[in-house]
């Protein structure tokens, strides 16, 4: 049988732009689904989820509407505020239409291979980096997120959930790994959303604020926001054999309104967190343990690898940093030159 040919990247491309056109073809005859003087007033609102060219606003009396986004607004993202208009009658399931987008106060990214960087929440006060024994425990993407946190300036929390299934051979090395984090001063939660350890401690640290879960897939962040929010009902996924996901895995970000004030946002796991939208520069500042020490190096382009009095090096060596964080940072670092 022949092979078949994969795509180039300029095909890639070349398809992802007439994809483009015509999405902006259909968006052109939904826009003109109702008439201007037939649309309500303009209402504020914020962002659900946000599917292709339509997204679910909620109120601030918790109703949900399904609009149309009109072309002029770039980029919708879970958690954005919204201007937007009431149709007078739903039509095709859809309540209005979405007219503008507040200006952000912070925004967590990703850089994504065809789509550039890529929002995956907007405004939310903090970043709750959720970890579990399974999939396996990877300090380095922890390090990862930690960077993006930094960047975007939203205060991260570290999580260790699904705690039952932590193996005895692997308890030591995590305890340590986590250690660390607590001393840089970054809070960390033990959880398990199987046997409820910890969900009080986390509905407290939730409430009032506005905190995205990240993680690798099947880390169980849907499963920590069903057990903060009983009342509400989500699609939570055995891992499967084959891929180690979740047969539920999280498709779209999706906003869950807290009883009293605040919101949960549930987020897709994300196989590779690139930070090839960050500088290799920010990144070093993004590693806050470092900051005490910057400047110190011998030579000003010190790569703090081999390079003789680099001050981050000298540290390790002190007992005064981390080496599993140097460590990271290169692998960070070496994964920027190769985007
Ligand atoms: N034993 C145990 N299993 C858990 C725990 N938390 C979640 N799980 C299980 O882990 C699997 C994945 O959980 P999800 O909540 O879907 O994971 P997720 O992080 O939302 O995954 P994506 O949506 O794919 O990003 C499910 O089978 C859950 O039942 C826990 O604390 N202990
Ligand atoms: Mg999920
Ligand atoms: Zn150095």
């Amino acid at each position: 049988m022949a092979k078949r040919a994969k795509l180039t990247k300029g095909q890639l491309r070349r398809v992802k732009v007439n994809q483009e056109k015509r999405l902006a073809k259909r968006q052109i005859q939904q826009d003109t689904e109702w008439l201007d003087d037939q649309l309500g007033n303009l209402e504020t609102g914020r962002v659900v989820s946000r599917f292709g060219q339509h997204a679910d606003i909620i109120d601030t009396e918790e109703n949900i509407f399904r609009c149309n986004i009109r072309r002029t607004v770039a980029g919708l993202v879970t958690g954005d505020f919204v201007a937007w208009r009431r149709a007078p009658v739903n039509e095709k399931g859809l309540d209005g239409i979405v007219e503008a987008v507040e200006d952000r106060a912070s925004v967590l990214c990703r850089p994504d291979q065809y789509d550039g960087i890529k929002p995956i929440a907007a405004n939310v006060e903090q970043i709750f980096i959720v970890s579990s024994p399974q999939p396996a425990f990877s300090d380095q993407i922890i390090d990862r997120y930690l960077v993006a946190c930094e960047d975007a300036g939203i205060e991260p929390i570290i999580v260790m959930n699904k705690t039952d299934l932590i193996g005895a051979d692997e308890a030591e090395f995590i305890a340590q790994r986590l250690s660390v984090y607590e001393a840089m001063g970054y809070p960390v939660f033990h959880a398990s959303a199987t046997t409820n350890e910890g969900i009080e401690a986390l509905r407290n640290a939730f409430q009032g604020k506005v905190s995205v879960l990240v993680g690798q897939s099947g880390v169980g962040k849907s499963s920590l926001v069903q057990a903060a929010l009983p009342e509400v009902s989500l699609a939570i996924g055995a891992l499967s054999n084959n891929s180690g996901l979740g047969q539920h895995t999280t498709t779209v970000a999706r906003w869950y309104p807290l009883l009293n004030g605040g919101a949960l946002i549930d987020s897709p796991g994300i196989r590779e967190f690139g930070l090839w939208h960050i500088d290799a520069d920010r990144v070093t500042y993004c590693f806050k343990d470092f900051r005490p020490f910057l400047g110190g190096c011998k030579f000003r382009d010190c790569k703090h690898l081999t390079d003789p009095g680099c001050a981050l090096q000298a540290a390790v060596a002190e007992g005064k940093l981390d080496a599993g964080r140097l460590d990271n940072y290169h692998r960070i670092i070496q994964s920027l030159d190769q985007n």
